[in-house]
């Protein structure tokens, strides 16, 4: 129902719970028990811990890029919460809540930003796909995998992030296309966190807002709160519902990257504090503590506790993989396939007499 009758021309967006905390939609609040709630909390609040650790890990030269998190925490772990464990979830690279909902280990994230691939080896009862950085090109996998549950008569469904730069590339049009005349039980999730890099939104698309480019494909398109944890859950949730029973959905779930797009940037040189102020207000964190806070299911004292715990899980399982997992070179050739091809074999053999020559 939720998702047929939104209609994005509108250019409104579903909000369950307010800044202030308060319950502003009660129809839509997903039904959820208190340590379900609480447990939506823990994971938001574990995603923060864990993505201020890799950032100073990084600053100390400990990882070797990392990519921050900080605001979006509640549109990964609404969506992320919506998931059964069979659905498949494919990522981009800004989704660590999700990612700790579908079972990716703080160490093999770690290991993973450390420069190893193997940190993406998370075995295959996990249904998470790797990091991928050439953006949007995942959107077309994930339609490859729906389009195989519909074959096998699977009852699972796959989400599928990008960023909102991610909706200017053609893969994002030709995956949507084709989920739609497929009619493949896809999600399409949007973190529209603002920018790409240093463009704007305001750049990137003449649309009244990202969920409306869903109409051209035709299939519904759903605007959401992204940093009101309760409103992604529930859309999520009836997204992923729609997706296996009439075809693919997309979401816009409209949030803010506070940090920078990656310890690689300084956002200084392309935006104002003014501008990132006001989202300081909206913080995905903040709101949902003060909901737990009113309604008596958190203490202040928890939290502090909770940090404390969080940021001891992330240094004991940083120091598990540090100097544990330095890839070698020769990696580099040998895991592009299966198998290596004949033109790969030759590179290795040509990298290796390089290496012997250099040795003399
Ligand atoms: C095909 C491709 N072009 C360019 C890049 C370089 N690049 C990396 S991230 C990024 C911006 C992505 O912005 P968005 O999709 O909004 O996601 P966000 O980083 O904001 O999460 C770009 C252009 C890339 N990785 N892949």
């Amino acid at each position: 129902m939720l998702i047929e009758q939104f209609n994005p021309l509108e250019d409104k967006m579903i909000q369950v719970m307010d800044e202030n905390g308060e319950i502003v939609n009660a129809d839509l609040m997903p039904d959820l028990k208190s340590e379900e709630i609480l447990e939506l909390y823990k994971t938001m609040l574990k995603a923060r811990t864990i993505d201020s650790a890799a950032l100073s890990l990084q600053r100390q030269g400990r990882l070797l890029t990392y990519a921050p998190n900080l605001g979006q925490e509640a549109a990964q772990v609404g969506s992320g919460y919506a998931l059964k464990k069979t659905d498949w979830a494919v990522s981009a690279f800004r989704e660590l809540g999700m990612w700790l909902i579908k079972g990716w280990t703080i160490e093999k994230i770690f290991q993973y930003w450390y420069g190893s691939e193997w940190g993406s080896h998370f075995g295959e009862e996990i249904r998470l796909l790797p990091i991928s950085v050439p953006i949007s090109s995942q959107l077309s996998h994930a339609v490859g995998i729906a389009m195989a549950a519909k074959f096998r008569g699977e009852s699972d469904a796959v989400i599928a992030y990008t960023g909102d730069g991610g909706t200017s590339q053609g893969e994002f049009h030709e995956a949507l296309n084709f989920a739609a005349v497929y009619k493949t039980p896809n999600v399409f999730f949007i973190q529209n966190n603002q920018f790409a890099i240093s463009i704007p939104s305001s750049k990137q698309t003449a649309s009244k807002n990202l969920a409306v480019k869903a109409l051209a494909y035709g299939m519904p398109g759903i605007k959401v709160d992204g940093n009101d944890v309760f409103a992604v859950l529930a859309v999520t949730r009836a997204a992923l519902e729609y997706a296996i029973k009439e075809g693919p959905v997309l979401i816009e779930a409209y949030t803010f990257r506070m940090g920078a797009h990656t310890t690689s940037d300084d956002p200084s040189k392309y935006r104002t504090d003014e501008e990132v102020e006001p989202w300081k207000k909206r913080d995905p964190m903040l709101r949902l503590e003060k909901y737990l806070l009113q309604n008596d299911l958190l203490k202040e004292a928890d939290i502090e506790h909770l940090k404390t715990s969080f940021q001891e899980e992330a240094m004991a399982a940083y120091q598990s993989i540090e100097h544990t997992s330095d890839t070698e070179i020769e990696e580099i050739f040998s895991h592009h396939y299966a198998e290596m091809t004949p033109q790969l074999e030759e590179q290795l053999a040509d990298y290796l007499a390089f290496v012997e020559r250099s040795q003399r």
